[in-house]
């Protein structure tokens, strides 16, 4: 049977900015994603990169004496290093001036303006400088006629444009809505987007004058493509879907359509109008879900330079250096914004979340089960029980309950809730150490018709400690895979599912005892 296939992407950031908590939060969240499915065995493409085109890289570089591609060239690499240092596994890394992404976009641009979905037209609007974005009529009066991110006014501006034809497909996209509920999440973004919808969609310009640092219009030199659209078409140039003699079409092609495509909710709009009415317009099939995480705050407040509650690099670097990689990627994942709220960044937050599940629930419980083998058994695995024992020591039926647990995770895994699936790793190990309190294995220890009970609840400790810590490997990598060397168990000769079944543990194997998670 051939794999199924997952494609997740990251939305390509812009290179005139340097990278941040932001755009680390959802390329981990990515990650986290990515690394499940690999590990339960579909064939993964997981895409991320950069956005170098615009009127604001080519300001930045004049500012800086640079050439706009010399700037792009810096700041992508930038970007790039950011995969390395947070273990994040993308598989490929785009740029918006890669040849083959500009060949194909303009191959795309050319096909909608046969089609006549791309056509010259003059544009009056509310246009928003910083941004590079127009709003209606009535938009810009909700926006009180100032941009919503600089707060600077928006302007009255005439263009003579190529548009997109997207007061064309307004029918497509409510049916797409109505009959895919699922097509954007969170739920409640959906509703965002599906009101907006309703109020009726206008033509969108698709080119700009002002300007050269973009890719030119096809046959039409005057006029560069807007960067929204080049970027966007990222998806599917990535995968050689405009070149079907290339290489990255050959290998990549299958991906398409997309599972996730995860972004931060200012840029829905995009994802989840624009984009697939050029989808349907080119005649491709549809992403599977747009997922629009909300945004991190930082001390209770927007994120500001000025403000000095800024999470750059700097700050990201002094956290890993002294909870580790790992916890890092723990407290983005469940404690970040992946829902329809913003969630804050605090100092104070993170080391009482690193305390309390990384240091007291998965350390404690590991080095606590591992001492006792160590003890009792000289580092030896012990027996399993037979049925009767298991039934004596108390109501958990681990077997069962291990089962359930990773149903749910790859539930969770599946629809993108990052979250939850690790919450299912994490309440294992929770059960394991109420197991301990409740069966009292160190009093057992010093009672000598005790000795079967003994063995058969800390072999059922290790065994679940193993499958909870199989289900966090993809958040945290480097430490579950420490804990297996440790126990001597395999973590990557099969599959996560079928690592994940009970009884992979034998008996007279040898445990090290384990310190995972130093207190800080
Ligand atoms: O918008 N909290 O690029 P960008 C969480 N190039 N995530 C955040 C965040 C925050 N405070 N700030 C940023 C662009 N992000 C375009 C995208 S895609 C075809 C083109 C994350 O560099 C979030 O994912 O401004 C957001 O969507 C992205 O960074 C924006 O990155």
């Amino acid at each position: 049977m051939s794999k199924q296939t997952r494609y997740v992407t990251t939305p390509i950031y812009y290179v005139n900015d340097r990278p941040h908590i932001g755009h680390v939060y959802t390329t981990t969240l990515c990650d986290v994603y990515a690394r499940a499915m690999r590990d339960i065995g579909h064939d993964v493409f997981f895409l991320t990169g950069t956005d170098e085109h615009g009127v604001k890289v080519e300001q930045s570089a004049l500012d800086k004496g640079l050439e706009p591609q010399a700037l792009a060239d810096l700041n992508s690499e930038e970007f790039r290093s950011i995969m390395g240092m947070f273990d994040l596994t993308n598989d490929a890394f785009i740029r918006t001036t890669d040849p083959e992404h500009t060949k194909q976009v303009q191959a795309f641009v050319s096909t909608l303006l046969e089609r006549g979905d791309v056509y010259l037209g003059t544009f009056e609007g509310w246009y928003d400088k910083g941004q590079e974005e127009y709003h209606t009529e009535t938009g810009a009066r909700d926006l009180d006629y100032k941009s919503p991110i600089s707060g600077k006014p928006l302007v009255r501006a005439t263009e003579n444009n190529y548009y997109f034809k997207l007061s064309a497909y307004q029918e497509r996209l409510e049916q797409l809505f109505d009959s895919n509920p699922e097509f954007v999440q969170p739920p409640s973004r959906r509703n965002e987007v599906l009101g907006r919808l309703r109020e009726g969609l206008q033509d969108v310009p698709i080119s700009r004058t002002n300007f050269t640092w973009g890719i030119p219009m096809p046959g039409d030199e005057e006029h560069v493509i807007y960067v929204w659209i080049d970027a966007l078409f990222n998806y599917i140039t990535a995968l050689g879907m405009g070149d079907e003699s290339s290489k990255w079409n050959k290998e990549r092609n299958k991906y398409w359509p997309a599972s996730y495509h995860v972004i931060g909710k200012e840029i829905l709009w995009f994802h989840s109008v624009i984009w697939p009415a050029v989808l349907i317009a080119l005649e491709f099939p549809l992403p599977k879900c747009i997922y629009a995480h909300s945004f991190w705050i930082s001390e209770g407040r927007k994120m500001s330079k000025s403000l000095g509650n800024f999470i750059d690099l700097e700050t990201i670097e002094s956290y890993v250096e002294q909870y580790g990689m790992d916890a890092w990627r723990y407290y983005l994942t469940t404690q970040g914004p992946l829902g329809a709220t913003d969630a804050d960044f605090a100092a104070e937050k993170f080391k009482d979340i690193y305390n309390a599940h990384l240091v007291n629930t998965v350390g404690n419980s590991t080095s606590r089960v591992t001492a006792m083998i160590g003890k009792y058994y000289d580092g030896a695995v012990p027996f399993e029980s037979i049925d009767e024992v298991r039934i004596e020591i108390g109501d958990v039926d681990w077997p069962v309950r291990c089962e359930e647990a990773v149903s749910q995770w790859e539930e969770a895994m599946e629809s993108f809730s990052i979250a939850k699936a690790i919450e299912c790793g994490m309440g294992i190990i929770r059960d394991v150490d109420l197991f301990i309190n409740d069966t009292a294995p160190f009093k057992l220890a010093k009672e000598e018709t005790k000795q079967a009970e003994l063995g058969a609840i800390l072999y059922q400790c290790l065994e679940a400690l193993r499958i909870a810590t199989v289900l966090l490997s993809p958040v945290l990598p480097s430490k579950m895979k420490a804990f297996h060397e440790a126990i001597g168990a395999d973590s990557c000769s099969a599959n996560l599912l079928e690592l994940a079944k009970w009884g992979h543990i034998q008996s007279g194997s040898t445990v090290q005892k384990v310190a995972l998670f130093p207190r800080v």
